[in-house]
């Protein structure tokens, strides 16, 4: 700014500079921002000042931040090779045969990603992540890949966030240009809780390709090859990116009586995951289901079968994967997923820093800089902390897990939602129902969103005092869940041997079931007509043009996208926001700096706040660089 500002300055441009040019011109000095912003910016913390952050339910009055250490990096430094450069020298078939033949073991970071997922209800902040990105990417370059977009993180940033998930993606991709950046796509219902039509999820695979990701997890919520098939075929045909397909793993493949998802099944499956042209293969175990004993056999088993390499995640509830980790690596697995310390554990991945420990001095160690690693560790333990609303209270591991099967990032939600439903003491009871619900439905794969129409079975059936005794004696007169119906009549595909019939009669009344892709009844989207009947209706509010980006955000959410949007137009963009700031507003006297774009900062400080007055508004003052300014603010307390 201060640059811009002797740009712009009218002696500068007469070229009558002396040396006092700095000193006789103190102007150069105040920082200039489009007035509306730093407006609609103050409206906001004056709101979240006088009446809270809505999305943050419960504060602790005590409670003290502190300040999280940066670990130290060149700015001006080049970013050593990593896997991205790789990619672009080889092209992804050539990358993926490269990967088969490492033998030391690689790293998914899923920190940005499913740790904040499984763990603060995805609610981290693009602002904490752009802290570490540069420097985190150009001191450990050696990292396979970094895990962050995709899954519940798209709505999520619309929802709660008020940002961009496109411009987070684009923020981090030119923050770490050097690594593979990751996302997880939901197979037809891309990053959506249903099928879309075909088109709009290959439109959305291209543009997320163009905006930053190299390589796409694929996966289907009933290991569907229907879902899973089309997808791999738009990264091969829209990208230069690497499609990685899924397999969920479900049940227990060591377990005898287990005669639907045993190892054939998995191999099986994987083997037409290869043939439909993925270069990776995922084994995606959701739920941290896949015991130690049980990732020998399967990941020897797909060693053995596939030409592809073999890329392994887990979720540590039960708290023994890093045991399913060690014996995977034995078994000659590829790649497997962690967390950063700090965010790992529990519902999350197991702990990047100890697993690199765990494999010092091993063959297949992979030589990262464990005392960078462990610092990055602190920043996000340290960060963590300002996310205390969004934890879930679970304290510790659970074996409980293997009987329920639910996975990771819906485990830690079921506990805060069971709390909103006055159901906190029947927990244990909901846990279990869960359990029941599955075997009612067939024993289903459980995965977003498969696994959100068995948890809201079981919520609607403990809430109502109803077991699936009275659900198969009585289920004529029973009203059941939309997402249930929804499930039954095939909107999610079709589960691994089909509908239990009877259940689907007695849940869909009269309403007939389909069999074939649910995408096949959906209208393809006419992107040239639709789009720009969308830039007319939302960009005559807006001084910026609206991009395809915006148009797929608003076909993926229209409703999610409408409320954020109405949003934009009172806040703008509160990515820029620190994050006290954004979630508790601020303390009287505390001074804050928000860059608002580079250059254009913005020094606000909370001088006070007044008492409602008989319309029930307040008054915040603060100052904006030097000048007071206040808004008007509704008590709605
Ligand atoms: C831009 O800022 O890139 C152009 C305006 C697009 C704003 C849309 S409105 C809904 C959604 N939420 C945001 O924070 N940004 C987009
Ligand atoms: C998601 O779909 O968001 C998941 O993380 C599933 O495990
Ligand atoms: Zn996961």
């Amino acid at each position: 700014p201060f640059l811009d500002n002797i740009l712009k300055h009218e002696t500068f441009r007469r070229g009558d500079v002396t040396v006092n040019f700095i000193k006789q011109n103190p102007d150069l000095f105040v920082f200039k921002a489009p007035r509306n912003r730093a407006t609609k910016l103050v409206t906001y913390l004056g709101d979240v000042i006088v009446n809270g952050n809505p999305d943050v339910k419960k504060t602790d009055p005590t409670k003290t931040f502190v300040k999280p250490v940066v670990p130290k990096f060149n700015p001006n430094g080049s970013y050593p090779e990593g896997t991205k450069d790789l990619l672009t020298t080889l092209g992804p078939d050539k990358f993926a045969q490269w990967l088969k033949a490492e033998k030391k073991i690689h790293f998914t970071d899923t920190t940005m990603r499913d740790a904040h997922q499984s763990l603060l209800a995805t609610r981290m902040r693009t602002y904490d992540m752009l802290k570490v990105a540069e420097g985190y990417a150009k001191n450990n370059p050696d990292i396979f890949s970094m895990e962050v977009w995709g899954g519940a993180t798209f709505d999520v940033c619309f929802r709660f966030l008020q940002e961009n998930p496109w411009e987070r993606l684009q923020l981090l991709r030119k923050a770490m240009p050097n690594i593979l950046l990751q996302m997880l796509i939901r197979g037809s219902n891309g990053v959506g809780y249903t099928a879309y039509p075909d088109n709009l999820i290959e439109k959305f695979v291209e543009q997320s390709w163009e905006n930053g990701v190299d390589l796409f997890r694929i996966f289907d919520s009933l290991n569907w090859m229907k879902s899973i098939a089309p997808c791999i075929e738009h990264v091969r045909n829209r990208t230069q990116g690497l499609a990685e397909g899924s397999i969920c793993y479900t049940g227990d493949i060591l377990n005898p009586k287990n005669t639907k998802y045993n190892l054939k099944y998995y191999t099986t499956l994987a083997k037409d995951i290869e043939n439909a042209g993925a270069h990776i293969l995922a084994i995606k175990d959701m739920a941290g289901l896949l015991k130690p004993y049980a990732a020998f056999e399967l990941v020897s088993a797909l060693k053995q079968e596939l030409n592809i390499p073999v890329h392994l995640h887990t979720h540590d509830t039960s708290s023994i994967q890093s045991a399913t980790y060690l014996k995977a690596i034995e078994a000659g697995v590829d790649v497997v997923d962690v967390a950063l310390g700090g965010l790992s554990g529990l519902t999350s991945q197991p702990n990047f820093n100890s697993v690199v420990e765990m494999m010092k001095f091993n063959p297949r160690e992979n030589s990262l800089n464990i005392d960078s690693l462990n610092e990055y560790s602190n920043y996000w333990e340290t960060v963590r902390e300002y996310y205390y609303p969004f934890e879930s209270g679970l304290k510790a591991g659970s074996g409980e897990v293997f009987k329920h099967e639910i996975p990771g990032g819906q485990y830690s939600n079921l506990k805060p939602q069971a709390q909103a439903l006055g159901l906190e003491d029947r927990f244990h009871e909901i846990t279990a129902m869960y359990a029941d619900v599955n075997q009612l439905f067939g024993d289903i794969v459980k995965v977003t969103p498969s696994s959100k129409v068995v948890g809201d079975m079981a919520q609607y059936l403990v809430s109502n005092n109803l077991t699936v005794q009275d659900v198969l004696e009585r289920g004529d007169s029973i009203s059941f869940p939309q997402s249930a119906v929804s499930f039954f009549k095939g909107d999610l595909g079709q589960p691994v041997g089909g509908f239990p019939k009877d259940l689907q009669k007695l849940i869909l009344k009269d309403e007939k079931p389909y069999t074939d892709r649910p995408n096949a009844h959906l209208e393809p989207i006419d992107f040239e007509k639709e789009y720009e009947a969308f830039r007319k209706i939302f960009e005559k509010d807006l001084s910026r043009p609206l991009k395809i980006t915006d148009f797929l955000s608003y076909k993926l959410y229209p409703k999610v996208f409408t409320d954020s949007y109405n949003k934009h137009l009172k806040y703008d963009n509160l990515m820029n926001l620190p994050t006290k700031n954004f979630f508790y507003g601020m303390e009287i006297g505390e001074e804050i700096i928000v860059e608002l774009d580079k250059g254009k900062t913005l020094l606000i400080t909370l001088d006070s706040v007044g008492k409602p007055n008989e319309d029930g508004m307040v008054t915040v003052y603060f100052k904006v660089n030097g000048q007071g300014r206040s808004v008007q603010i509704k008590d709605e307390s």
